[in-house]
């Protein structure tokens, strides 16, 4: 794989979360490639969730692939993780010495068209542990991430493109909120890999803050 050297550190504010953008960190015809085998080849889940008494498909096919013994456990969903497959542990590979991070999972999520999206939440499971460094790697049709501050006071919003990677820190997961909204000008698919370090879940206790995504 060849990686792109330029890159979008954030300064560490108030008004954007901390992150560091990769854009174009994977190119074409790689991108592609990889994109078709990965939707191609995994077993994809496509989970219902229930929220305030209404049960809905998740609005995008999921899968979670790991180290053995992974399990991760979001809006009521537990997922086992299933074995790296050959590409997804190439670009973990990538991504890792990208964002000279250890990851042990990855959630992948497929948005079949703009009809698909992932609501606002943040990824404050306690199995990621506090302020978790969680490296994003978008392949496909190009979707805007949005950002807002838990406290009101901030929005960010980043539109992710075929081989981008973006790097989150420190407070993005603590003190904001994201999401993927649906939009009709969408025509195309899109899958994001999030790649995450997951320790084992303490007890069964919930999250702590209600950051419930759809
Ligand atoms: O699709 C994306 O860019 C965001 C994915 C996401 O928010 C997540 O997996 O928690």
């Amino acid at each position: 794989m060849r990686f792109v050297a330029n890159s979008t550190r954030s300064d560490v504010s108030h008004s954007q979360p901390d992150h560091h953008w990769f854009p174009g960190f994977l190119a074409p015809p790689v991108t592609t490639e990889m994109m078709a085998a990965i939707c191609r080849d995994t077993p994809w889940r496509h989970d219902t969730i229930t929220l305030f008494g209404q049960t809905h498909d998740v609005p995008r096919l999921t899968a979670l692939m790991g180290d053995e013994g992974v399990t991760y456990r979001y809006s009521r969903i537990t997922m086992e993780a299933i074995a790296w497959s050959a590409p997804v542990a190439e670009l973990r590979r990538g991504v890792e010495e990208k964002s000279e991070t250890r990851f042990n999972s990855v959630l992948l999520n497929w948005y079949r068209d703009g009809r698909d999206s992932n609501g606002w939440h943040a990824d404050d499971e306690p199995e990621l542990g506090e302020e978790p460094v969680i490296a994003s790697l978008s392949l496909g049709v190009t979707r805007t991430m949005r950002f807002r501050r838990r406290d009101g006071e901030a929005t960010f919003a980043i539109d992710l493109a075929d081989g981008d990677v973006l790097v989150m820190y420190g407070d993005s997961q603590r003190d904001w909120l994201h999401t993927v909204a649906k939009s009709t000008r969408v025509t195309r698919d899109r899958l994001n890999l999030t790649f995450r370090l997951m320790g084992p879940r303490s007890n069964d206790a919930a999250p702590t803050t209600p950051s419930r995504r759809q």
